[in-house]
């Protein structure tokens, strides 16, 4: 998948990413005086705005895209065998100011959901999980999957009814000394992805505990990303330690901080929740940790695992939202409604290629 600026394919700027199942595209351009900055999202979460640096392609300042009119376009003509290379099929093309005026989704619309899976992990677990190691808190005695450190869990569902969306809920367990964006003893890292390609969270947690040693001073002001999303140690966002935890301190784990002699209590709870487009009959959620020390020193769980199944509506029935006159910014005045979008298959374009042009 790619961005075409000024519609040359000599401008093609690629993403990694390919796809033949439904997939969420969100072009966003930011107008500004002289060339414009656009970039290029695949199935970016839908009830959580995605960061800049989520993109999976970009073009800063190199292009003007004050535009009047959209043509998706995928493959060439294979003209040996008569044929487009490939074809795609536009379920709805949304143009906004906003996120959430183009995604599809507000958690508030949902009615109708189906819990399609649950787990509390208070009873078996099936072969569904890749592992069935469980714990149990020391206050309150909760089980729940773990404990992991830098590994993979994977969450295999199969025979999934048909659905166009599905939102995974879970408590996610930081215990003990989770040090953040800590460039020294960190960054300490939890990742969620699906089978797709989507990320869902790429994050960091900190459970710094406020100590008179100066010497982790630096891992509390270090931060966490989280809420926001972990790029690199240079750009990750610093949110204060527990940013958003639902509990603090409340399961009973504690850490011997190194150079004092007294247990500090050290964990906290997150409920978290992500929204992707999918439509596969199974769907494999990858959840991980990275960058930890040991097991002994940080370490992390799931409690509470529910997947939930949606049909917003029919699918590949093309429609276009009311269009506003003028997008912020956008020089161009944009025209009627049915001469925005172009449906034609250009002959432009590699095999396989989806681009968002300008015309003007
Ligand atoms: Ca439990
Ligand atoms: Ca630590
Ligand atoms: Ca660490």
């Amino acid at each position: 998948m790619s961005a075409s600026p000024a519609g040359s394919s000599a401008n093609v700027i690629p993403t990694s990413q390919s796809f033949s199942n439904l997939t969420l595209v969100v072009v966003r351009i930011d107008h500004k005086p002289g060339n414009d900055d656009a970039y290029l999202f695949i199935n970016p979460s839908l009830d959580h705005e995605p960061q800049l640096s989520d993109a999976a392609a970009k073009s800063i300042g190199a292009f003007d895209y004050s535009f009047d009119r959209i043509r998706p376009f995928v493959g060439g003509n294979d003209a040996a065998n008569g044929r487009p290379y490939a074809e795609m099929k536009s379920d709805e093309i949304r143009i906004g100011a906003t996120y959430a005026s183009v995604t599809p989704y507000t958690a508030t619309g949902a009615t109708n959901a189906l819990v399609f899976y649950s787990q509390n992990f208070e009873g078996p677990i099936g072969s569904e999980w890749s592992t069935a190691s469980t714990s149990i808190t020391p206050v309150g005695k909760r089980r729940f999957l773990g404990e992991f450190g830098n590994q993979t869990i994977q969450l295999s569902l199969t025979n999934v009814p048909a659905h166009t969306l599905a939102r995974v809920t879970f408590d996610f367990l930081a215990l003990r000394s989770w040090d953040g964006n800590s460039s020294t003893v960190g960054p300490d890292i939890f990742q969620l992805t699906n089978s797709d390609g989507a990320q869902l969270f790429r994050t960091t947690f900190n459970n710094f505990y406020p100590s008179t040693n100066s010497a982790f001073t630096a891992d509390g002001a270090a931060g966490q990303s989280f809420p926001g999303t972990f790029t690199s140690a240079s750009t990750a966002p610093v949110y204060a330690a527990q940013t958003g935890a639902a509990e603090v301190n409340s399961l009973g784990y504690t850490f011997i901080l190194a150079g004092t002699t007294v247990p500090m209590p050290q964990d906290s709870v997150y409920h978290l929740s992500r929204v992707l487009i999918h439509t596969n009959g199974t769907l494999l959620l990858d959840f991980s940790g990275s960058g930890l020390q040991a097991l002994s020193d940080e370490s992390w769980g799931l409690d509470n695992v529910q997947v939930e199944l949606f049909n917003p509506g029919p699918l590949l029935g093309l429609s276009v939202l009311p269009f506003p006159s003028l997008l912020p910014g956008n020089p161009v005045p944009q025209r009627e409604q049915h001469h925005i979008v172009d449906r034609r298959v250009s002959g432009l374009g590699k095999m396989g290629q989806l681009g968002v042009e300008r015309r003007w």
